[in-house]
């Protein structure tokens, strides 16, 4: 078995539009990156992953690819693009790129032939299908809104998009489709890449009837999931992939898959007969989501929360392998959700990480993460580029008619742009993102929250995950101790022990603003504090003690 680096590793999220700008057109660029990579190398993290830096017509900023083995104009060229993998590799940071293969762009050369006849060699490379009654082929909702099915005049046929109706799913049925993926795949991993992150990797394999779905809901269009998430012939797609590919390099894979359940992950990372490296779940981030979905948002238990981790924690220990993250470029800003964005930033920023950090797995950081940037809350749609919003607020406000304000309130809670505002470098205009007018507006806190600042302060944000980073690696505990859920029913307190051979780590956090006592089973005494939020937090543990607002300490026993 190849060395399990990815085990060791703490991966770091970067999104290219926002991250750094260096040619002054308010994008972000590769360039960009290259130009912040010691500050990366200072950060401590081990492996970088990208979202999307292929052609795309940005529909979906870069989801969306209408070419896999060129570089998106916006972004720079082949060449920037091997500037900045050397200069990663220079500094011992591996690289993973992003794998969207659910579906291309319409743009897409496949899909510009596809479309052209029902005879074309392409056309299978698409989901076809004529529709029923002058209605599409079934109910299905696309994850964008409106009907996951578009007509297309020239066939008299639709075409499948899960995704918006500039994301054409492909056919996986089809064999030469699979290997051109797994030919795009070996051309990346020949120039020298270290993984995939594989983009809704588990919704590949449709159920070939195209079944409607089960109406759940008042909507026009359903939840079709029960007929593509994790579908009949997922697996071996996967194996296939592989046989054919991943197992000729040392490359590390996470899936992303929603829906996916601790026996999901079980099989899919498994150690003998799994098909990727670790998963992105999505149970815990739905904590916030009330029956309405993901734009009716709830206040959220701690106690659920706790149920969710500790499952995964334990379903996985010594069979398969956890992924770690609170934040990435489809989620709001974890201070924001899950800590408080106002007077305990910092503390509970800090807080979160140490929590996260400390659990069995692979921790991932969204860039912005390690200085606790925040959501933004912008008042008029107008502010907004995402597309997922814009087609949200569309559907809610122009056509059914909801009151903008509530639409907007929901934005501020859960829409994607709060993790896309540009990332905050300096206190110069523009947070030192770039001379010119960014994308997407920057988050008006960046006169205080910023990069330059973090750095200049031991106390910041940035420091703490240094700390973090380099415990992993001091630790082994961290690594491969099991996990133990304390104080199940608190509802402020979140506290758990890793343990290996004669070595138990203890971490309490307090997830809210309230003082609370702490009471621990005897044997948990003594000891030496790790690392703590409070700089007079107690040196060693006693098993009666008191948590303050988002105090987080870690003991080793
Ligand atoms: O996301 C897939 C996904 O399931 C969701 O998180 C989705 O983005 C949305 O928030 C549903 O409400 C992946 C990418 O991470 C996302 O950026 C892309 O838009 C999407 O796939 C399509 O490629
Ligand atoms: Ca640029």
């Amino acid at each position: 078995m190849a060395e399990q680096w990815w085990k060791e590793s703490v991966v770091y999220q970067i999104y290219p539009r926002s991250f750094n700008d260096s040619n002054g057109d308010g994008i972000g660029d590769i360039k960009g990156i290259t130009e912040k990579l010691d500050y990366l190398k200072e950060l401590g993290i081990d492996v970088v992953w990208l979202s999307p830096v292929y052609q795309s017509p940005n529909d979906d900023n870069g989801y969306d690819i209408s070419d896999y083995r060129t570089i998106m104009d916006e972004f720079g060229t082949m060449d920037d693009w091997e500037e900045m993998l050397d200069g990663m590799h220079k500094r011992g940071i591996r690289l993973v790129m992003d794998l969207v293969v659910n579906h291309s762009s319409d743009e897409h050369a496949w899909f510009t032939e596809a479309r052209k006849s029902k005879d074309n060699p392409y056309r299978d490379y698409y989901m076809w299908h004529p529709g029923k009654d002058g209605q599409p082929p079934n109910n299905w909702g696309s994850f964008f809104g409106g009907s996951a099915w578009d007509y297309d005049e020239v066939s008299n046929e639709y075409f499948l998009h899960l995704f918006s109706n500039k994301q054409p799913d492909l056919n996986w049925e089809n064999k030469e489709l699979r290997q051109e993926i797994y030919d795009l795949m070996t051309f990346w991993l020949d120039k020298g890449v270290d993984g995939f992150r594989m983009d809704v990797i588990n919704l590949i394999s449709k159920d070939p009837q195209l079944p409607d779905a089960e109406i759940t809901s008042p909507e026009r269009y359903q939840w079709g999931g029960d007929y593509f998430v994790n579908g009949p012939k997922f697996m071996d797609y996967m194996k296939e992939m592989n046989e054919k590919v991943l197992q000729h390099y040392d490359a590390m894979t996470v899936g992303e898959m929603p829906m996916a359940t601790p026996e999901d992950g079980k099989r899919y990372t498994n150690e003998e007969s799994g098909i990727v490296n670790m998963l992105f779940q999505f149970e815990h981030m739905d904590v916030t989501s009330g029956p309405g979905g993901k734009w009716d948002q709830q206040p959220w238990k701690l106690t659920e929360l706790k149920r969710i981790i500790s499952k995964w924690q334990t379903e996985l220990h010594g069979k398969g392998w956890n992924s770690l993250y609170m934040e990435n470029h489809d989620q709001p800003r974890s201070v924001s959700v899950f800590g408080d964005d106002g007077t305990y930033r910092v503390e509970s920023a800090k807080m979160l990480a140490a929590w996260l950090h400390f659990l069995q797995g692979t921790p991932y950081i969204y860039q912005g993460q390690e200085l606790g940037m925040t959501n933004v809350y912008f008042d008029s749609i107008e502010e907004y580029e995402d597309i997922e919003t814009l087609n949200m607020y569309k559907e809610e406000v122009i056509e059914k008619g909801k009151n903008p304000q509530d639409v907007i309130e929901a934005i501020h809670k859960k829409g994607r742009d709060n993790a896309r505002t540009p990332m905050q470098w300096t206190n110069e205009v523009n947070a030192g993102f770039t001379t010119g007018t960014p994308w997407l507006k920057v988050n008006e806190n960046y006169q205080d929250l910023n990069a330059r600042k973090a750095l200049s302060d031991e106390n910041s944000v940035f420091y703490f995950y240094q700390k973090l980073i380099r415990m992993r690696k001091e630790y082994p505990v961290i690594i491969h101790g099991d996990y133990q859920l304390l104080l199940e029913n608190h509802e402020n307190l979140f506290v758990y022990s890793r343990s290996s051979n004669d070595t138990t780590l203890l971490l309490a956090a307090n997830f809210s603003k309230e003082t609370c006592p702490m009471t621990l089973p005897e044997k948990f005494n003594g000891g030496e504090i790790l690392i703590t939020n409070y700089s007079d937090a107690p040196k060693s543990l006693d098993h009666h003690s008191t948590m303050r607002p988002y105090e987080v300490r870690a003991y080793l026993l």
